[in-house]
């Protein structure tokens, strides 16, 4: 029976430049979450997208001598593929160029301007191309856009705004009332010094300089401008305002927003205001999550130093790279990438931990039963620790998932992996199995690790779905025997018979690696 209904969202992408890590990290951490969410029992909704209109496409298009609906088509097949490749679980993927998407905003717009709250005056400010950003001379840093850092020049033209300075009372209202609106606390502290505290102003909501976007069908010549189309696609794409989907009730409001820290202000304060004005109840949460920079700053095409991670998929696997991406960075921070951390967290973790207390188990399983593991067993107070730790572990593991801390969870199922090894030194199953009037002990040993086994790889599978299917494989559990409800401890039945497979995750040999890698990154 379900739960309840979940709704999660990524950031809709703009398909200006292929996809880098950074972007694959955001995806891969709503996709576990949206499949740990999944296998509670939840009704999710997960959903991703492509956000397509702006100056910068229709640049784009033009230097390649196409139309900007033929580029995106282009950069959006190729989004499409990577997700494939990162096997993410999207219930729905959204493209703002969708007729249905189109239809939404067009009655979004004029509902608000009807309404009062989006009128047209004269824009006089200052813009930054790159990011499609409109900024005033005082939330410039040094001159500079607050975002990128690159030049803004003076604009001036007719516009549409919409009416944010009047919720801002509003706003300020919903951070006191509910403090994890927006997570981490540190992003909340934030908005509230640097956007609420100077004042909310009115915000520009149509361009006519450029064509390519929503056109304001009222007032021919005006596009609509970039928030109002990119936001609107949490519910668009729910069916509101629109005759392609009819989930609206069923999933909103949204559990949480994903989104990346530069994002935070456009989720936590301007779309909280525009649902306002349309009636609507607000998310339930935005967690602004950190960047994964390279050493010497922030990823970007421009700088040259974006990571690919098909290359890495390629290399390592899917499942290695979604693990790595997940464990080696704490969700709301910041964290630098290199490729000897992916290296040796793959190591350590998968083929030396995980890799090896799976291969080790089934292989003693098979040695010393002939695959079977036998009934009597019998227990001994050795057993409390392990047992005691893999027992109390779904409960804090789903701790650290409900509070949107994925590297915690991974930790901590680690850990268990960690003492089910040590555990096999101190128990010495090599020693047990000489003794025939030991078979009971050694029967009990095994179990516990094959119980550990299953229940960490339970666990482990949002994170890295194939390899945990093949993990449940080897140990024989049944998928009746692999879900959520069943990883407590001491489910296994009577009979279980393991099946030894290949190597999950073989050991990379770092100095080899690290040099064939760079000069494949090069290529
Ligand atoms: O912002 N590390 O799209 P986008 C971590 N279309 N996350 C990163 C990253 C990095 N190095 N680089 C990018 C947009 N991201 C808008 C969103 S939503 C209604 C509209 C994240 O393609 C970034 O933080 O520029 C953002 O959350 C997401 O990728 C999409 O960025």
């Amino acid at each position: 029976m379900s739960k309840g209904s979940f709704y999660i969202t990524t950031p809709i992408y703009y398909p200006s430049d292929k996809l880098h890590i950074g972007h694959t990290y955001c995806t891969v951490a709503t996709d576990a979450i949206a499949r740990y969410k999944r296998m509670q029992g939840f009704d999710v909704m997960f959903l991703t997208g492509t956000d397509e209109h702006g100056e910068k496409i229709e640049k784009k298009a033009a230097e390649a001598g196409i139309t900007p609906k033929e580029y995106v088509d282009r950069v959006v097949s190729g989004i499409l593929e990577l997700w494939k490749l990162m096997n993410i679980s999207n219930d729905r993927f959204v493209r703002t160029t969708d007729e249905y998407h189109v239809q939404s905003i067009q009655r979004i717009f004029k509902k608000l301007y009807e309404q009062g709250d989006i009128y047209k005056s004269v824009y006089k400010g200052k813009y930054c191309t790159p990011c499609e950003s409109f900024w005033t001379e005082s939330q410039l840093v040094n001159g500079n856009c607050p975002d990128c850092g690159r030049e803004c020049y003076d604009a001036e033209e007719e516009a549409y705004f919409f009416r944010l300075s009047a919720y801002a009372e509003r706003i300020a209202a919903l951070f006191e009332a509910q403090p994890d609106f927006l997570e981490p606390s540190s992003r909340m502290n934030e908005m509230i010094n640097n956007f609420l505290k100077p004042g909310l102003e009115d915000l520009c909501v149509s361009r006519t300089t450029f064509t390519w976007g929503i056109p304001v069908d009222f007032d021919p010549g005006h596009v609509v401008y970039v928030w109002v189309d990119a936001l609107s696609n949490y519910i668009s794409a729910l069916g509101y305002e629109n005759d392609r989907y009819d989930d609206f009730h069923r999933y909103w409001p949204a559990d949480v927003h994903i989104v990346g820290k530069e994002i935070t202000r456009f989720h936590s304060i301007i779309w909280p205001a525009m649902l306002m004005a349309l009636g609507l109840p607000l998310p339930k949460k935005v967690f602004g999550h950190g960047w994964l920079l390279l050493e010497g700053g922030k990823m970007s095409k421009s700088k040259g130093n974006v990571v690919d991670p098909v290359v890495l998929a390629e290399r390592y696997g899917v499942d290695a790279l979604r693990y790595f991406l997940m464990r080696e960075f704490p969700f709301g921070s910041d964290g630098t990438f290199s490729n000897e951390a992916l290296i040796s967290r793959i190591n350590s973790d998968l083929a030396n931990d995980l890799g090896n207390l799976v291969s080790r188990t089934t292989a003693m399983v098979d040695k010393y039963f002939g695959g079977t593991l036998p009934s009597p067993r019998e227990t001994d107070d050795a057993d409390l620790e392990l047992v005691g730790m893999a027992g109390q572990l779904r409960s804090v593991y789903e701790q650290a998932m409900d509070t949107y801390a994925p590297q915690t969870a991974l930790v901590e199922v680690l850990k268990v992996i960690s003492r089910a090894n040590k555990y096999i030194d101190e128990t010495a199953p090599w020693i047990l199995a000489r003794d025939e009037g030991k078979k009971a002990r050694l029967a009990a040993v095994l179990y516990n690790l094959l119980e550990t086994v299953r229940l960490c790889s339970v666990l482990l599978s949002p994170f890295m779905p194939d390899s945990c299917e093949k993990i449940r494989t080897q140990i024989g559990a049944l998928p009746e025997q692999f879900t959520w409800e069943t990883a407590g401890f001491g489910v296994f039945g009577e009979q279980i018979t393991v099946k030894k497979g290949d190597i999950i995750f073989p050991r990379i040999d770092l100095k080899k690696e690290l040099e064939a890698l760079a000069s494949a990154q090069e290529g």
